[in-house]
C-alpha cells in the first residue's frame, strides 16, 4: 500500500490545550506520525511518497471561503496583537453561542478565532496552515492513487481531520482531510463514496459536512458523547436531514467497550456501507480506541488492529485510509500499520 507523507507536518507543534482550568502539554504530538512513519518503513508495508502541492479549489469545496482566509493569516494576525505571542500558541477564549450573531465577522482576532471554532483544546501555531494545508494534500494524493485503480493507499497527515467542519476548527484539526479526500473521489467521478469514521471520537466535523447529502454516506463507530467528547453530535438519532436523510449512522458504545463488541458494531457498519454499493471508501483511521490511550475509553488490543484491517478489506471497496487520532505515541504506530498490514493481507 502506497503511504502519502509530508515532513512539513511537524510545523504544527502545539505547546498546550485547556484542561480542567489549566493548561496542559499537547497529546496531539508531531512524534504521533513519526512513530506511524518508523513502523511503516520497518515493515515494509509499501512506497512512502510526498504529494504534489495542495489545490486551494479542493480546499474549498468543502470549506467555507471565509474560514479558509481565516486560517491562512490567522498567525500573523495573533503576532500582530502583541510580539511576545510568537512564543505562544493561539487559543480562543469567546465563542458565539445561541443568540449571538455568526453572520457577521468581527474585526477583532480573538472574536474570530472563537466565531471559527468550538473548544479551547486545539491550539493554532506558526505551521499549522502550512503543516494543515499538507496533510490535505496527502489526503488528496491518496485518494488519486484509489482513483488510478490501486486497492488502498494512506494519507499519514497530522494535524487530524475529522473534527474540523465547514467553517470552523477543534478537537486538533483545521482541515478535514477525510472530508476533501472524500469530496476529491466525488469530483473525479465517483457517485456515491462512503465514509467510516473509526476514531474513539464522533467525527462531528465530517457528519456536519456531508449531513444533507446522499452521495457521500457516513458511518460513526465512538465512544457516547453523553459522556465522551465531542459531547454535542454523535447520537444514534442523527440519520441526515432533507436529500441525506438515511445516509447518515452513528453507532455510540460506552465508554469501556471492548473488541469482541465493538467489532460488532464495525461489522454493522461495514453492511451498511456495502448495501450503500460506494466506488470508494475513505477510513478516518484513528487509534485511540487502543486500551492505553490517555484520553480515551475502549479496549482495543493492538493485535485487534490486523483484525480490524482484514474486516475493513472485506468489504472489497478501494479504500482510503486517513489517519487522525490516537495519542498512546509509542504504540500509535504497530497499531496504525496492524490496520493497514491486515488490510493489505486479506486484500490480497
Ligand atoms: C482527532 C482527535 O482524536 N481529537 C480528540 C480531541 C479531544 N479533545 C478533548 C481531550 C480531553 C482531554 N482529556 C484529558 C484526560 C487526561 N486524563
Ligand atoms: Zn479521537
Amino acid at each position: 500500500m502506497r503511504t502519502f507523507y509530508n515532513d512539513r507536518h511537524a510545523l504544527h507543534q502545539g505547546k498546550v490545550e485547556m484542561f480542567r482550568g489549566e493548561l496542559v502539554p499537547c497529546f496531539e504530538v508531531p512524534a504521533r506520525a513519526d512513530y506511524v512513519l518508523a513502523e511503516l518503513k520497518q515493515r515494509g508495508l509499501g512506497p512512502i511518497q510526498s504529494p504534489a502541492g495542495v489545490d486551494a479549489a479542493a480546499l474549498a469545496r468543502v470549506h467555507a471561503p471565509r474560514y479558509l482566509e481565516f486560517l491562512a493569516g490567522a498567525w500573523d494576525e495573533w503576532i500582530a496583537l502583541d510580539p511576545a505571542n510568537a512564543g505562544r500558541d493561539a487559543l480562543p477564549s469567546y465563542w458565539p453561542i445561541r443568540s449571538f450573531r455568526s453572520d457577521v465577522l468581527p474585526a477583532s482576532f480573538p472574536a474570530r478565532m472563537g466565531l471559527f471554532s468550538y473548544d479551547a483544546g486545539t491550539p493554532l501555531t506558526a505551521g499549522t496552515w502550512t503543516a494543515a494545508r499538507a496533510g490535505a494534500g496527502c489526503a488528496l494524493g491518496a485518494a488519486a492513487c484509489v482513483l488510478q485503480g490501486e486497492r488502498a493507499a494512506f494519507a499519514l497527515t497530522r494535524p487530524p481531520g475529522h473534527h474540523a467542519g465547514a467553517d470552523f476548527f477543534g478537537g486538533y484539526c483545521f482541515l478535514n482531510n477525510a472530508a476533501i479526500a472524500a469530496q476529491g473521489l466525488r469530483d473525479a467521478g465517483i457517485e456515491r463514496v462512503a465514509v467510516l469514521d473509526i476514531d474513539y471520537h464522533h467525527g462531528n466535523g465530517t457528519q456536519a459536512i456531508f449531513y444533507e447529502r446522499a452521495d457521500v454516506q457516513f458511518t460513526s463507530i465512538h465512544g457516547d458523547p453523553h459522556t465522551e467528547y465531542p459531547y454535542y453530535l454523535g447520537y444514534a438519532d442523527e440519520e441526515g436531514a432533507g436529500a441525506g436523510l438515511g445516509f447518515n449512522r452513528n453507532l455510540p458504545l460506552p465508554r469501556g467497550t471492548g473488541f469482541a463488541r465493538w467489532r460488532e458494531a464495525l461489522q454493522s457498519a461495514l453492511r451498511g456501507i456495502v448495501d450503500f454499493r460506494p466506488g470508494a471508501l475513505v477510513v478516518s483511521l484513528g487509534l485511540d480506541t487502543f486500551e492505553g490511550d490517555p484520553i480515551a475509553g475502549f479496549g482495543l488490543a493492538t493485535p485487534d488492529y490486523l483484525r480490524i484491517g482484514e474486516d475493513l478489506a472485506q468489504a472489497g471497496v478501494p479504500t482510503v485510509f486517513v489517519f487522525e487520532g490516537g495519542y498512546a505515541v509509542a504504540e500509535v504506530g504497530t497499531n496504525a500499520v496492524n490496520v493497514l498490514d491486515g488490510f493489505m493481507r486479506r486484500a490480497g
